[in-house]
This record gives C-alpha cells, structure tokens and sequence, in this order.
C-alpha cells in the first residue's frame, strides 16, 4: 500500500499548519508514521489522497452514526446552501432541531446551540458558575472536555497523547478553580468536597471516550449525584462524545441518574459544526439574554448545520432500533479481536456502550486514567499501523474510542476481525 501521496501532502501542510494539522491527535504522533490525507468518504470508507481505501472505524471523532455522505443529511445539506448559509438571525431550523434534541433527555427543557462541544463546556461551566454564585468545579482526570483553559487540566484525548495533560499556556490562576477527582472513586470525589465549600459543578463524561473506552460504574454515578444534591453543587453529563452514540435517550436512560446540564455535540450536528448545552428551564434562564450568564456565537445554530443535524437525529428517531444493531455489531467486533488477540497470548480489555466501542492492551481491567496508561502502548501502535495497511482505520491513539456506522456491515466487521487475526500474528511473529 504506497502511501506516498499522503507523505507529501503532510510535508506541504506541516509549511503553514502547525504540525501540519488543525487537531492534534490527527497527527498520529502517537501511533508513528505518516497521517493519511482523506480524499473523500463514501458510507463505510474512508479514500485517501494515494486511492487506498479504509473501512473507518472513527467517523469523524463521532459524528457520522449513518457513515459518509449519507443521503438524506446531504440533501438536507444541498437543500439548506439554497436559502443561504448564515444570517445571524433566528431561523425556525434553530427551533426545530431544539426541540427534536429537548424531546430525547428528560433532563433538558430547552438548549442553546454553539459550534463546537468546547464551546458547549465553557459555557455550561459558566452557567453552572452564574446559577450556584460559586466558583469551584470538579473534573476527572482522564477526562476531556474541549480544551478550554479550566479544563484542560489532566484532560484526555490528544492532551493525553502527547503526555502535556496540563498545557502551556494556561496560567495557575486560570485552573485554581478546578479541582481533580479520580473517575469511578468517590472517595476521591468527598475529598474535593472537604477541600472546598465552593463547587459550582462536577462535571463528568458519564460514558468517557477520551482515556480510551471507560464506562462509568452506574453505583458511582448515583453516589455523584447524592453527593451533588448534598452540597447544593450541579452535575453537569459531558456527552458530546456518548450523546447519539451510547443512546439516543442519554446516559440518564441507562444509568438512571438525571444531570443537571447536558453537553453535545458530534452526532447534533451530522458532520457539521455544531455543540449544545442543555438544561432544565430554571438553569437556562440563567442565561442571556433571558439571565445575566452571557454566553454568544456568530455562527451558533447555523442553518445549514441545523439541517445537517436535524436529519441525523430524525433518523436516529424515525429508527430507534438501530442502536440496538449497532451495539450487536460493536460488540462481535470486540469480541473477535479478543479471541484473535488471546490466540497470541496479547490480552485484550474491551468494552461496548451502543455503538461506541474500546480496548485495551491490558491485562486488568480499567477502570480510570492511572488504569489506562499502564496499557501496552506500543502493542497499540502496532495493531493501528498493521490495521492500517489491511485497510481498517481506527483511532490513532489509546486514548479514544472506537465507533461503528450504520454503513459498516456484518460482513465487513467479520473482514475486520480476520485482519485482526493477521495482524496479531504478525506482531507475535517479529
Ligand atoms: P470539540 O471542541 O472537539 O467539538 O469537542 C470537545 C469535546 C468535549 N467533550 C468531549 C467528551 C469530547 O470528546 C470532545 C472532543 N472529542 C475529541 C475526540 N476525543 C475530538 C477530536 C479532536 O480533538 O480532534
């Protein structure tokens, strides 16, 4: 597979892009060699700028739950660009999706949209702020939330990667707000409660993605919200990555346990740029213009990304069983690589929620970020790369979380998992 197109282009960006990319992790710093350059997406398959074809297990980060150019979001899209692209006005497409996304959780009254899920936590957390007249939040290490200054402290995802949890550039006086907890320990959470009788928020990913795949235990979320409730502080689900994607109804539905502030994104926006924050009527009152949280966007509920986000969630509504296909299929996914990776003697911890999927090369379970970075790196570097050169793309790095489409088929999940045998035989082999 000659990949020598891709080498070129990212020699050409790396002149006016910093490492050559607009996301970090796209870099593949952590897995090795070259990132390939996407040429176009078609359902299950990614095409790179040499002509190599990838079934692609990334979606986008998440967004694309109905695969690459799926037709009714791109007609919704083409149909949108004819009215115009941004007026920085109202548009009815706003209220639609608003209440087509207040309709899922029984959490959210009513939602502002912004364009990116960064946006959505900054100002959750403001409001949070605005709401409790407190300045303290709570966050997991391990967990990312958009790398706005406060939290982009321990976060996951590409902080990660790079081994900066806490970046340059954020000074102290900027994150002695925000206050560290260990995920799945509440122990670790009474703590911050001893420490400060000022916490706005906690806010957590109830399903996180961004340590790699770690689901929170449901008993630990409910001690969260009783501990909440106790001090008067707000629970704030970051779900910009589980939200469509581990359910179509919220962590809430699974876990039982109702937030106080909801973010989104991804899925939202179809493939666009759109992020949201969600809450019950007397929180969102709090904000402006209504309340004195100020909060604003030029671009925020966009009319094109309103459409390409209302025809994803109307399909996820008009098929709310293919949550379930989806979970079957990651978790046969999962499953066969485990088997194929055990045929090695490589142990594989692995775990599903809907339609997002993780692993692990680890030989105990994991159950937060100190977990996750005792895992075997170097054997992820290697299954990504051998992957790759088979024709699957999955996430370049540990740290995220894998996604299956409603265009990957049983068939390509059972070609996947057969690539997956190869390629763990010839790691062992070496
Ligand atoms: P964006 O600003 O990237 O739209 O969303 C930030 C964000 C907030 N909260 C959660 C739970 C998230 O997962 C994210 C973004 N996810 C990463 C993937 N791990 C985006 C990929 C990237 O940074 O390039």
């Amino acid at each position: 597979m000659s990949t020598n197109a891709s080498t070129k282009a990212f020699q050409e960006a790396q002149e006016s892009i910093p490492g050559g990319v607009n996301s970090p992790v796209r870099a593949f710093k952590s897995v090795g060699g070259t990132p390939i350059f996407i040429s176009e997406g078609q359902g299950a398959y990614l095409t790179d700028v040499d002509g190599n074809k990838y079934i692609d297990y990334v979606q986008s980060w998440g967004p694309l739950i109905f695969g690459h150019r799926d037709e009714s979001i791109e007609a919704a899209v083409l149909e949108a660009v004819k009215h115009g692209l941004s007026f920085g006005a109202p548009t009815e497409a706003e209220t639609e999706l608003a209440k087509l996304v207040v309709g899922f959780f029984d959490s959210i009254d009513k939602v502002r949209f912004v364009s990116s899920g960064t946006e959505a936590v900054m100002s959750a957390i403001r409001l949070a702020r605005g709401f409790t007249h407190r300045d303290d939040i709570v966050k997991f290490t391990g967990c990312y939330h958009g790398h706005s200054d406060a939290l982009l402290v321990e976060a996951g995802s590409g902080a990660v990667t790079f081994g900066n949890p806490s970046s340059p550039g954020v000074p102290a006086d900027f994150t002695k707000h925000t206050l560290l907890a260990e995920y799945n320990n509440i122990e670790s959470v009474k703590k911050c409660f001893a420490d400060s009788n000022d916490i706005a928020c906690v806010i957590i990913e109830p399903i996180a993605g961004n340590m790699g795949f770690v689901p929170a235990d449901k008993e630990f979320l409910h001690e969260l919200r009783k501990l909440c409730d106790a001090n008067g502080t707000l629970l704030i689900f970051d779900e910009v990555m589980s939200g469509f994607r581990a359910t179509i109804n919220g962590a809430e539905s699974i876990t039982g346990v109702i937030p106080d502030i909801v973010t989104l994104g991804k899925v939202i926006g179809g493939g666009m740029p759109v992020g949201a924050f969600g809450a019950r009527a007397e929180i969102m009152a709090e904000l402006s213009p209504d309340g004195p949280v100020y909060q604003a966007g030029t671009l925020s509920g966009n009319p094109v990304a309103m459409a390409a986000g209302f025809a994803s969630l109307s399909k996820l509504k008009q098929n709310a069983r293919v949550m379930a296909v989806l979970e079957a299929r990651a978790k046969r996914l999962v499953s066969g690589m485990k088997a194929s990776a055990a045929e090695q003697g490589i142990t594989m911890q692995t775990d599903v929620r809907g339609s997002m999927f993780g692993f692990f090369f680890n030989d105990a379970p994991v159950k937060n970020f100190k977990d996750a970075q005792k895992s075997d790196a170097e054997m992820f570097a290697k299954f990504h790369t051998g992957m790759l050169q088979k024709g699957f793309y999955f996430a370049c790095s540990l740290y995220e979380t894998g996604f299956i489409s409603t265009a990957i088929t049983d068939e390509m999940i059972e070609e996947t998992i057969n690539a997956a045998a190869k390629v763990f035989k010839a790691i062992k082999n070496v």
